[in-house]
């Protein structure tokens, strides 16, 4: 037997237990040993029943998905649950933790399936750009149906248990001992006399109900609501074959689909996405004793739309949190804004009045900052003034209790500079949320020169604890992500002078797969964010270089975005809807002359060049800098913040997946015609040269 699969005999029962840490992932070692021990199994005459349980957190949470890609090896999955389903003694799945993908499709090719009352099952292939590929696609209808077999492998989202049973997918719930609950059940079966009962063969799911209108119905609303992706419409074809083919048949043409999404390079990308999230809670230089503070308390200073956002981020982890504000008026602002933040989404029905109290309950106004004296973590989320933060982390090394820690939620001002503000500037370090901050799963962790490693262990533990995708970035104006969107960005209002139109450059964008346009981008933000930037930067750069001005002249004109009413676009009142600013074209006319620029009709291909590319190169100066640890977690930062799509697995992915020989091509040719912002990055030059990719470069290579 191997290592990662026993068999044991427990008098007629042959206890099957995999034990592959940490999520007894069906790598080829899992398999073999499995289709052994069912097999032995099998031929062993004492043996009437089979249990199958996982050691460790979790049932088997699916394929290995470091296998992907590479020359596959026998035993096939397909080929093992064909065996395990084809046994002549009955068989059960005692599934705990999560059994996903392959671990649920294993679960299926066993006769019976009973779950601890904890777990939940699910078949999350296509977020990884693929589809069950192991008979998900076809053993799943035939017992929950059509219309929720669609609905899992589409959405990918895992069922609870009782759920499950719900819909016929486990037979039933236990609690407490795995194997106890597994040998009890086998038991029943024996005494039961129970034969083994073959999904592939069950229909009851498959009847019933129109699934010709069910599948035809989902896949137009996939095609329009998961537009550009490739998967999960391979995902409902195999459904489909489900309802049609026989068994045999269906998992053929399962596999035929699975082959092509396998090929597709948006499985490349939406796996690398996955371990690059793994990889980025990994910090080359933090000693394995680095341990974090324990944080049982926090407070957020400045009660604005950021501080109630990171306030509620810890209410919703269930601890207790101080908000403070300048007076009782303005703390009663921040609260009432807690509340309805909450109260909107009650009103969803996402949330429940009772959730909500509870988590008010953990939320405590104060206005004094003497309250803070005994908190573990204090984020400040005041106005981005320098001046402001230097008061604010005074009075915060004060009266906070020594190994408190103090962080800003600063979104580009140095680090460095406020922690020079306190007596303890091992204990600071920049906690950069994005708004809204009770929303949006990304966190820059800013490491200052000083910062401790204990605190920076402590900032990446208390950014899981929040449920954060947590990412370390260096010192800089804009950090990682700002620094990237300010080239981005700019690159686009250049293409506004050029002759396009921000319906033209959101529109490329989003077709690219952009959650939003820079446009509509910046009108929800407020364009008096991006002048205040500029201004700074023009400070630090040579009085030649060339800026857009569309944006000064809308700030001019009071046209703010939608705060205003109107942007680069116009909005009805309460309604965020863009509609064309009939005041902008003059404004484009007026920056293209001022500029001498001939406008012209730009094509989609040259609009994304002009911006995707600007991010890169700027990235590769972030990784040759240090500012971040490897190219993945500029990845990140984008899929997480950005909305940049994951299916294109971040914007240095992507230069890697179009070869950087192509993308330094196009970067020197706007270098030539556009000026020194095109400057290329010593790396990006580097790496094209020597036909390498930023995802094999490492620090100091
Ligand atoms: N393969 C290989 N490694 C995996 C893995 C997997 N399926 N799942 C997790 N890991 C690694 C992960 O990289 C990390 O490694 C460690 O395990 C802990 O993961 C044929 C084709 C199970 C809910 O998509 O959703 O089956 O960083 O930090 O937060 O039809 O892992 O320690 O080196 O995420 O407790 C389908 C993916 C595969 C499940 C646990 N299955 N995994 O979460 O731990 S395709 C999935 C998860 C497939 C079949 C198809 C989560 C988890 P390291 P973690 P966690």
């Amino acid at each position: 037997m191997s290592d990662v699969v026993r068999l044991e005999r427990r008098g007629a029962i042959a206890l099957i237990t995999v034990n592959n840490p940490p999520v007894n992932a069906l790598g080829v070692a899992v398999r073999q040993g499995l289709l052994e021990a069912f097999r032995a199994a099998e031929a062993d005459a004492e043996v009437r029943a089979v249990a199958l349980v996982c050691e460790g957190n979790t049932f088997i949470a699916g394929a290995d998905i470091k296998e992907f890609g590479k020359p596959p090896q026998a035993p096939s999955l397909p080929d093992v649950i064909a065996f395990i389903e084809g046994a002549s003694k009955p068989s059960v799945a005692v599934i705990h933790g999560t059994a996903l993908g392959g671990g649920l499709e294993v679960a299926l090719g066993c006769h019976y399936r009973i779950a601890r009352g904890d777990a939940k099952v699910g078949l999350p292939e296509v977020k990884l750009g693929l589809l069950p590929g192991a008979g998900g696609t076809q053993r799943l209808p035939r017992l929950a149906g059509v219309a929720k077999a669609l609905d899992m492998i589409v959405s990918g989202q895992p069922i609870g248990a009782a759920e499950a049973v719900e819909h016929h997918i486990v037979d039933e719930l236990f609690e407490g001992d795995l194997v106890e609950a597994g040998l009890a059940y086998a038991h029943r079966m024996v005494e039961e006399g129970r034969a083994p009962r073959r999904t592939g063969e069950q229909t009851r799911g498959l009847e019933g109900a129109d699934n010709e209108a069910l599948i035809a119905a989902r896949h137009a609303e996939v095609a329009k609501r998961m537009r550009g992706l490739f998967s999960p419409l391979r995902c409902i074809a195999a459904v489909e074959a489900a309802t049609r083919l026989p068994l045999a048949e269906g998992l053929r043409r399962e596999r035929e689909l699975f082959a092509e999404c396998l090929q597709s390079p948006q499985r490349a990308a939406l796996v690398h996405s996955f371990f690059a999230e793994r990889q980025a809670s990994k910090i080359a230089d933090l000693p394995a004793d680095a341990k974090p503070r324990e944080i049982r308390s926090a407070a957020v200073i400045g009660g604005g739309t950021m501080g109630v956002g990171i306030a509620l981020c810890f209410a919703n982890a269930g601890l207790p949190v101080k908000l403070l504000e300048i007076d009782d008026a303005a703390l009663g602002r921040a609260l009432q804004r807690a509340r309805d933040t909450y109260g909107a989404s009650v009103k969803r029905g996402s949330l429940s009045e009772e959730a909500m109290e509870k988590r008010l309950k953990l939320v405590e106004g104060v206005t004094d900052y003497a309250t803070l004296a005994e908190v573990d973590l204090v984020i400040e989320a005041v106005f981005e003034d320098m001046g402001v933060k230097q008061q604010v982390f005074e009075k915060l090394d004060a009266v906070c209790r020594p190994g408190a820690i103090l962080a800003s939620n600063t979104s580009s001002l140095d680090v460095n500079q406020i922690a020079a503000f306190t007596r303890r500037p091992e204990d600071v370090v920049g906690l950069h949320f994005f708004s809204p901050a009770n929303v949006m799963r990304l966190l820059e962790v800013v490491r200052g020169e000083k910062t401790s490693h204990e605190v920076l262990a402590t900032a990446m533990a208390i950014g899981k604890k929040l449920k954060k995708v947590s990412v370390v970035v260096g010192v800089c104006d804009g950090f990682v992500g700002n620094r990237m969107i300010f080239q981005y960005g700019r690159e686009a209002e250049f293409l506004l002078e050029e002759g396009a139109t921000p319906q033209q450059v959101d529109g490329a964008l989003r077709n690219f797969g952009m959650a939003m346009g820079p446009f509509a981008m910046r009108d929800l933000s407020g364009l008096d964010i991006g002048q205040a930037i500029r201004k700074r930067q023009r400070a630090t750069l040579p009085p030649d270089r060339d800026f857009p001005t569309v944006s000064d002249r809308l700030c001019e004109a009071g046209m703010l975005g939608q705060k205003t009413g109107a942007g680069y676009y116009r909005y009805e009142p309460g309604n965020r809807t863009p509609l064309e600013n009939p005041d902008l074209a003059p404004m484009l006319e007026a920056a293209s002359r001022e500029k001498g620029v001939e406008r012209r009709t730009l094509d989609e291909a040259y609009i994304i060049e002009r911006t995707i590319y600007a991010l890169v190169n700027e990235g590769a100066k972030i990784l040759e800098e240090g500012i971040a640890q490897r190219s993945s977690d500029i990845d990140v930062i984008y899929l997480n913040g950005y909305g940049f799509p994951a299916f294109r697995g971040g914007p240095m992915f992507y230069a890697d997946s179009v070869g950087l020989d192509t993308v330094l091509a196009k970067v020197k040719e706007l270098h030539a015609r556009c000026g020194d912002w095109w400057k290329p990055a010593p790396l990006l030059e580097r790496l094209a040269a020597e036909g390498r990719r930023f995802s094999d470069w490492q620090p100091g290579q």
